[in-house]
Formats: C-alpha cells, sequence, structure tokens
C-alpha cells in the first residue's frame, strides 16, 4: 500500500521493482490524492496492463498522508490481503527490505522497517532533517508509551489480524500522525511488534511533502491521542 502524492517520478520504477522480487501474491496497491503530476494516470496505465497494480484515487475526497492510509488499509482488507505492508513511493524505503518484513511475520503482528535498531541506518538525509524526525519520534514515544524505537517509519508490515484490531475505519489523524496513532492502537490491543533494520535513504527525486504546518498539525493529533486514549 503506497500513499502518493506528486511520486510520478518514481511510482513506475518503484512497481516495477516490487512486482520484480517474484513474491507469490504480491500486489501494488496505490493510494493517491488525485496528484496534479499524473501520477495517478501513470499507475492507471500500468494497472490497464496488469492486474497486479490497483490504482485508489481519491479524487474530490479530502487530501492527507492519514486519510490516504486510512482508505488504502479499508481497501486492501476488501481484497482480502493476508498480509498488508505500506511504504512511501520515494525510494527511501527500499523494497529489498520486503522479503525480510514478511519473514519477520512470523514472530509479530506488526514489523517496522527501523532505522534506530542495530544494522538500521538513516545517515543520507540533511543533520537538521534527522533531527526532526528524532525528536518528533521521542515524543510520540514518549507521549504514547510506544514500546517501538522507530516510531516515525512509515515502512511496515501488518497481519490481516493487526489491522483489523487497528481498526481503521476509525482511525482520526488526516496526516502522518496515522503512524503514530496506529501503533498507539495496536500497543492498547496488546499487538507484538519487531523492528527490522533497514538502511533509510533520501529521496533522490519529486520532494517532500512535509512542511512546518503538517508537523506542527502532527505534533498536536499526537498530543490529541495522548489525551483521549485515541
Ligand atoms: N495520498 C497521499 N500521499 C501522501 C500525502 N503526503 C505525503 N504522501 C506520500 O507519503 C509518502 C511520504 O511522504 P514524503 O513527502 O516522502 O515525506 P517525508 O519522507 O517525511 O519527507 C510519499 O509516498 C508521499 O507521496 C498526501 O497528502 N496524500
Ligand atoms: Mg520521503
Amino acid at each position: 500500500m503506497i500513499p502518493t502524492f506528486n511520486e510520478s517520478a518514481d511510482i513506475k520504477a518503484l512497481i516495477e521493482t516490487i512486482l520484480g522480487l517474484g513474491i507469490e501474491g504480491l500486489e501494488a496497491l496505490v493510494v493517491d490524492d488525485h496528484s496534479p503530476d499524473g501520477t495517478g494516470e501513470i499507475v492507471a496505465g500500468l494497472a490497464a496492463k496488469d492486474p497486479r497494480v490497483i490504482l485508489l484515487d481519491r479524487a474530490g475526497a479530502p487530501a492527507g498522508r492519514g486519510l490516504a492510509g486510512r482508505d488504502g488499509y479499508l481497501r486492501a482488507l476488501e481484497r482480502g490481503a493476508d498480509f498488508v505492508i505500506e511504504m512511501d513511493a520515494d525510494f527511501s524505503h527500499q523494497p529489498k527490505y520486503i522479503p525480510e518484513l514478511l519473514s519477520a511475520m512470523k514472530d509479530c503482528d506488526i514489523a517496522i522497517g527501523s532505522r534506530l535498531v542495530p544494522g538500521g541506518s538513516d545517515f543520507d538525509r540533511s543533520w537538521a532533517r534527522r533531527c526532526l524526525t528524532l525528536a518528533a519520534n521521542s515524543y510520540a514515544r514518549l507521549l504514547l508509551g510506544l514500546p517501538v524505537r522507530d516510531t516515525n517509519s512509515g515502512y511496515r508490515c501488518f497481519s490481516r489480524r493487526a489491522l483489523e484490531a487497528v481498526s481503521p475505519r476509525t482511525l482520526t489523524s488526516a496526516g502522518p500522525a496515522i503512524l503514530h496513532e496506529t501503533l498507539y492502537r495496536a500497543r492498547r490491543a496488546g499487538l507484538r511488534f519487531k523492528e527490522v533494520p533497514i538502511e533509510f535513504i533520501d529521496r533522490r527525486r519529486g520532494s517532500s511533502k512535509l512542511d512546518l504546518r503538517r508537523l506542527a498539525a502532527g505534533y498536536v493529533t499526537v498530543l490529541k491521542i495522548a489525551i483521549m486514549g485515541g
């Protein structure tokens, strides 16, 4: 499940790399907020030729990483997925880790591609950007009591049962705080986490959608979840 907004530079190569892993039953579900750069058209073109590619075009719906994630989880469950892997479209989350995430599912309910366990790394981005990530991570870990080191990671695999336990329909985060909201609900449901080390690489093309407004909104959402109990 790949949420996208203006990822036309990478999406075709990413889907081809994922499907090229040769994992039986693997599909690529792209949840696009009707990107003006034509990301959706590229995916629709691939989908017309290959039934393993699915486009969920959120045209007309309010845009947001969280809202797109929620709809993507629901669509994946509707399609009968046994496992749902979510990842960014910009190659920061390298597809080569998909088999490792899947094999970690033998002894957990949610496997997290982690920069913050031994063997993981995040040295490719600017110092300032890494500091922002670390600050947001400590904040969410402390406030929500999450037993996970890399709570900001958007590269994760859920078992079907875990995703159902998170109850995607009632998730409230419009933006990237959905990452923390899902972990929080999972912790409360007693689900087991496992962090799989990944090397996170900076995007080479396109641009980040994380701006100050979204960052601040994320902090407020995490605070609300901590106070209201999700
Ligand atoms: N559908 C959708 N996807 C989004 C939105 N914002 C970000 N994304 C996607 O979420 C992933 C992570 O976003 P990115 O901009 O790379 O954030 P960063 O890695 O924190 O700089 C990428 O695949 C984006 O295209 C949004 O509003 N809607
Ligand atoms: Mg990115």
